[in-house]
């Protein structure tokens, strides 16, 4: 197989765009769509400041090194979970720590113990919800919260093409319209609190991302986090994988009908659902305390009542 521009050898086959490339012409050819993608959603302009949330897995450190190749300004954003299972959380800090200081890159990081008091293994074993839950809810919220306090114009994440279109299926099978209303690869600043979040991989699949990191020789954490085992999106993946296989180009159509249908799924421009203050730390909620506070109230609670028993 030679790639389609030069007489190379070929490394990857895109069979959505009936590509064959080698390795030089499949990085450049990664760059240039990440920065369609940029101009086609309007994402961020060479002014803005950009967060980029790393977990320290290929997806996230790919995207930094790319805006950072395309000349855009980023800071890291990394949260160390508190993950012990096979030294996750460790091995994956030390990626990200890594990669900061080989790549130039400026990188700030937040634990979860030190900051908070409690792990994700730790909150996980109070049985209350799914480790995922209330680390989406502690992500989200840390994400946010620390764009705000830099005073940075947007966050972007490394989601791509099949953590979208998974979890685009997931949504219509089940008709979650509130978060069918969200799904964009640019949500807009809201309620005056809520920083812009952009997702600049949103049209790169997992098998370009994988193989960029690759060729690129970026060093990301290889294991999956122990939790994402019974996550439904994986399940989800497989189903569009399938699909993909028996007709690519089914995931980059079914992603941007979607945004471009997105009519159907909104509310009326402008009109932004009602939401309470948390009187606690003041975030925008539907009702106090915010589902972040009430994680750590309740890690809090059972802490001092093992402390009263004990
Ligand atoms: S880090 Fe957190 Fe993910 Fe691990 S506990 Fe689940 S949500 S799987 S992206
Ligand atoms: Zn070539
Ligand atoms: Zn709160």
């Amino acid at each position: 197989m030679k790639c389609k521009k030069c007489t190379k050898k070929a490394v990857i086959n895109l069979k959505s765009y009936n590509l064959s490339l080698c390795a030089e012409h499949f990085e450049d050819f990664f760059v240039e769509k990440t920065r369609e993608t940029i101009k086609r959603y309007k994402l961020f302009s060479k002014n803005d400041i950009v967060i980029v949330a790393i977990s320290g897995g290929k997806d996230s450190l790919a995207l930094w090194y790319v805006l950072k190749l395309l000349g855009y300004k980023t800071h890291g954003f990394h949260i160390d979970l508190g993950i012990k299972f096979n030294n996750y959380s460790e091995i994956s800090k030390q990626k990200v720590i890594n990669f900061s200081e080989k790549n130039g890159l400026p990188v700030s990081i937040v634990s979860l113990k030190e900051s908070f008091g409690f792990t994700i293994d730790e909150y996980k074993k109070m049985g209350q919800r799914t480790a995922c839950a209330t680390c989406g809810i502690i992500k989200r919220y840390l994400l946010n919260d620390f764009t705000r306090k830099t005073g940075a114009d947007c966050l972007a994440t490394g989601h791509n093409l099949d953590d979208e279109t998974a979890v685009l299926l997931g949504n219509l099978l089940n008709w979650q319209m509130g978060y069918l209303k969200r799904q964009h690869p640019k949500l807009p600043a809201s309620y005056g609190y809520f920083a812009p979040r952009v997702k600049p991989f949103c049209e790169r699949t997992e098998k370009e991302t994988a193989a960029y990191s690759f060729l690129k020789k970026i060093d990301y954490v290889q294991d999956e986090c122990p939790y994402s085992e019974n996550a439904s999106s994986i399940f989800y993946k497989k189903i569009m994988n399938e699909i993909e296989q028996r007709s690519a180009g089914t995931k980059l159509r079914f992603l941007r009908g979607f945004i471009d249908n997105k009519k159907f799924f909104s509310e009326e421009r402008g009109v932004e659902e009602r939401l309470d203050i948390c009187l606690n730390c003041g975030q925008p909620t539907v009702s106090s305390p915010c589902a972040f506070c009430r994680i750590v109230q309740r890690f809090q609670k059972v802490i001092s009542s093992e402390r009263r028993e004990s």
